[in-house]
């Protein structure tokens, strides 16, 4: 392959785990590359994602790259659930240790990239220039285009206005503020707790309330860190076995073949254990089964009415308006107790929805408020966002995102027909939106440098998936998720962002587990990469 100036075999779009992990796998295979982030360092979601209270969900030592077992003797997670300054240390290191930087433009956004047939050769545009390469890698994350609210005045507001996403580099104060917090999802309900400790009145908006689980977070001692560095082949073995690719594996019981008491203990215990294991180490059939959802919503409704003592506040707080799971499941710290404080208030949006945003605060059908500051903890454009914002151009003009309109067409979610040499890492019907993601990172960035090597060796300069593949890829995907009760509610799963009325509902992630997808993936290429046409 040529590697002229400003030409590369591959260009990769986004310096994120995923990102980072590509131009390693680019170095061993000899291949010249060029990694493009918009931000000022490498972490992707965690260099973005700088408010209080973040952190990830998955168990810390399921969480770190297993591709290098010197890094994971090396690093030591100092909590159960490390937050974001820890994690985002965390990526920085791998960028030190591997010497990353030297290879990545950072403060470069790609706005489009347009993919030329006669030449073979994908023109990767930004604002300060063109790059050109043979192979074009999006590793632009699940989370990566925030959304704001659609409500009038917005940008009258005069206090300080953060968008979780968007987070000051500097620390922001809460301190003797009157603080507004719009959005309950994952991200509003790790703010939240952080700003009630400090903030003198926080008013919290709520649209539709979420089924929030404890976290159960809590320092590693040194005894359990070095019994963790033991046992990493058996974490990651674990987490390999399991459909979300966490270490919470579902119970292969029904939970309606098991007495009320029985149904009961187990759930009690699984609320009670840390993580998502109440979501994903349930009974077999919580996700898939009415009535076995019908039983475990109830109990966390339940729990949730305990922990609120107005009454009826709490009712504002538990949903009943989906299943527990079917949308994704908030991990809180305290978050319920929160509501308990004096200075915390509960809006319920659907009895007093927002009129406007004002100079000096917000204003709902019922009442005018004045606020020092807002944040917005509102969500984002999921898993297709980054794509709908890029000028995507692949074979004869064709725009990706006209193409996906109708909802993503992928085969095995890493390649579009009609986009030769384009890979789209953890990007739409692709296990990884749907999982512990580094597990998943590591098998899609794996499995793409062997489909790499194979080119390299066969000599071949193209490869572009079939449009039949795709469209068995997407036929199997929906049955996948048909199973499931995910798609009787509306949630980024699904595609639906309010703010966004133009998006078509479809569900946008993998539903079929990851060791299915592992499995299908390596079929494809033990089949010499069948569904696939190489040139
Ligand atoms: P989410 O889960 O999309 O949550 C966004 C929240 O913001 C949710 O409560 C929304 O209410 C609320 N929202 C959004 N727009 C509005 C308007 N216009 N008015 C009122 N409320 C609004 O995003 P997160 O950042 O919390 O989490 C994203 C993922 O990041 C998460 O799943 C993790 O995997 C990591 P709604 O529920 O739509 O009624």
């Amino acid at each position: 392959m040529r590697n002229l100036r400003d030409m590369y075999d591959v260009v990769v779009i986004g310096a994120g785990l995923s990102g980072m992990y590509q131009l390693i796998k680019l170095r061993e295979l000899g291949l010249s590359a060029r990694v493009l982030e918009m931000g000022s360092d490498v972490g992707g979601t965690w260099y973005w994602n700088r408010y209080p209270g973040a952190r990830f969900d998955s168990e810390s030592y399921s969480y770190g790259m297993s591709f290098s077992k010197e890094l994971l003797q090396e690093w030591e997670w100092s909590e159960y659930f490390s937050a974001q300054p820890e994690t985002l240390r965390y990526c920085q290191r791998i960028a030190e240790k591997f010497d990353l930087r030297r290879d990545i433009d950072f403060n470069t956004r790609v706005t489009g990239a347009h993919y030329n047939e006669a030449s073979n050769i994908w023109q990767v545009i930004t604002a300060d220039k063109i790059l050109e390469s043979r192979f074009l890698i999006t590793a632009v994350g699940v989370f990566s285009e925030p959304t704001w609210p659609d409500i009038e005045g917005i940008n009258d507001f005069q206090g300080e206005a953060w968008h979780t996403a968007r987070w000051s580099r500097h620390r922001v104060d809460f301190c003797n503020k009157r603080v507004a917090v719009i959005g309950t999802g994952a991200t509003g309900v790790q703010v939240i707790p952080e700003v009630a400790k400090t903030a003198e009145t926080l008013t919290v908006f709520q649209r539709r309330p979420n089924y929030c689980l404890p976290l159960g977070n809590r320092p590693i001692t040194d005894e359990e860190q070095a019994d963790i560095k033991r046992r990493y082949d058996e974490i990651f073995a674990r987490c390999a076995s399991t459909a979300g690719a966490f270490l919470h594996g579902s119970d292969p019981r029904s939970a309606l073949d098991v007495s009320d008491e029985e149904r009961e203990a187990t759930f009690e215990k699984l609320y009670n254990t840390p993580g998502f294991a109440l979501w994903l180490g349930n009974f077999r059939d919580c996700g898939t089964d009415q009535k076995a959802n019908d039983f475990v919503s109830e109990f966390v409704r339940k729990k949730i009415a305990e922990r609120v003592k107005d009454s009826a506040l709490a009712e504002k707080l538990i949903p009943l308006d989906h299943g527990f799971g079917t949308r994704r499941v908030p991990m809180e710290s305290g978050y319920y107790e929160v509501y308990n404080q004096d200075n915390v208030r509960l809006i319920d949006l659907n009895a007093t929805p927002f009129r406007r945003i004002t100079r000096s605060g917000i204003e709902t059908i019922a009442e005018s408020f004045d606020f020092d500051m807002i944040i917005y903890a509102t969500g984002f454009d999921a898993i297709v966002g980054s794509f709908r914002n890029m000028d995507i151009q692949g074979r004869r003009g064709a725009k990706l995102k006209s193409y996906w309109e109708g909802g993503p067409v992928t085969y095995l979610g890493v390649q579009s027909p009609g986009f030769p040499n384009l890979f789209t890492l953890v990007g739409p019907q692709n296990a990884s939106t749907f999982c512990n993601i580094p597990r998943c990172i590591e098998q899609n960035v794996e499995w793409l440098s062997e489909l790499m090597e194979y080119m390299l060796a066969e000599g071949y300069n193209r490869v572009e998936a079939t449009q039949a593949a795709a469209e068995a890829w997407v036929e199997h995907s929906e049955q996948m998720v048909a199973m499931t009760l995910i798609p009787n509610t509306d949630s980024w799963f699904m595609n639906v962002n309010q703010n966004l009325p133009e998006k078509k509902r479809t569900f946008l992630a993998y539903a079929g587990g990851a060791p299915r997808y592992r499995e299908k993936c390596d079929e494809v290429a033990a089949a010499h990469y069948t569904g696939f046409d190489f040139a």
